[in-house]
């Protein structure tokens, strides 16, 4: 996959995005991942990229010319149906849904807002998606950027994680991944639950799957709407003060 990331702050690439899976698919050629400043698009001899807002208010605003010029020049070398992913805090928030669905493009744009915002042509004629990843205020799209090349990075056909057998149940299940555990069995007094050493695995499943239901239960109930839950799941909630709304 070609990934063309457009930013003012071309320094921050690839940053932590050489380590780790993301580093070993750029080394392997399964990701090519560019880096395009902006500002090498700006039509002034001051090299200007932001602008006071229409209408009056405090901050700065993204202009557009030097945005749509540096993606058409990106689109121009990754062909020009590659999708256009604009970082903004009010897009769509990410998920692996989205995810998914960019993996499966041989190539793709992603501009990084900065300052207020983007001039808003640049969502409404030159992006495709208008990401967020999540609700907590950042001074910028580039980190979103890493974020998402490296959720795509992983999908990616050979990378690892990419045919994750794990991943695969706990998005079937639709719950949170129960509790994990390894050795030593005792640590400073803590010890290993007892059904994970029994040997029993009719009775580990049913422990994990209870586990799962309960940390999903407190920590994200919003999953538990849209998880498929068989009857003997919605008892044992009840069981545990889940009442279906
Ligand atoms: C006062 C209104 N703010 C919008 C919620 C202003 C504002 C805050 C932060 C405008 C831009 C930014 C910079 N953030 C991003 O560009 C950004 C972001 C984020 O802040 N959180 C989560 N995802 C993203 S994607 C891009």
């Amino acid at each position: 996959m070609q990934v063309q990331v457009l930013t003012l702050f071309p320094d921050m690439f690839p940053g932590p995005l050489q380590s780790s899976i993301v580093g070993r698919a750029m080394a392997g050629g399964l990701l090519e991942l560019g880096v395009v400043d902006i500002r090498d698009h700006a039509h002034d001899n001051y090299r200007s990229v932001d602008d006071y807002q229409f209408g009056g208010g405090a901050g700065m605003v993204m202009k557009p010319e030097p945005v749509f010029e540096a993606t058409e020049a990106a689109m121009a070398k990754l062909g020009s149906d590659a999708p256009v992913v604009l970082t903004s805090p009010q897009g769509r928030r990410l998920d692996q849904g989205m995810v998914y669905e960019l993996a499966q493009m041989p190539a793709l744009v992603i501009i990084c807002g900065h300052y207020q915002g983007v001039d808003e042509r640049v969502a409404e004629h030159l992006a495709t998606h208008v990401v967020s990843i999540g609700d907590y205020v950042l001074s910028g799209g580039e980190l979103p950027a890493m974020v998402l090349v490296e959720a795509l990075c992983r999908l990616l056909p050979g990378a690892v994680g990419s045919s994750n057998s794990v991943e695969g149940d706990s998005i079937t299940t639709g719950l949170l991944q129960h509790p994990l555990y390894t050795r030593p069995s005792i640590y400073r007094d803590w010890s290993v639950p007892d059904v994970l050493l029994s040997g029993n695995h009719a009775e580990i499943e049913r422990w994990r799957r209870r586990q799962s239901l309960l940390r999903t239960f407190r920590n994200r109930p919003d999953l538990l709407q849209s998880a498929p839950l068989q009857p003997s799941d919605v008892a044992f909630l009840h069981a545990n003060g889940y009442v279906k709304e």
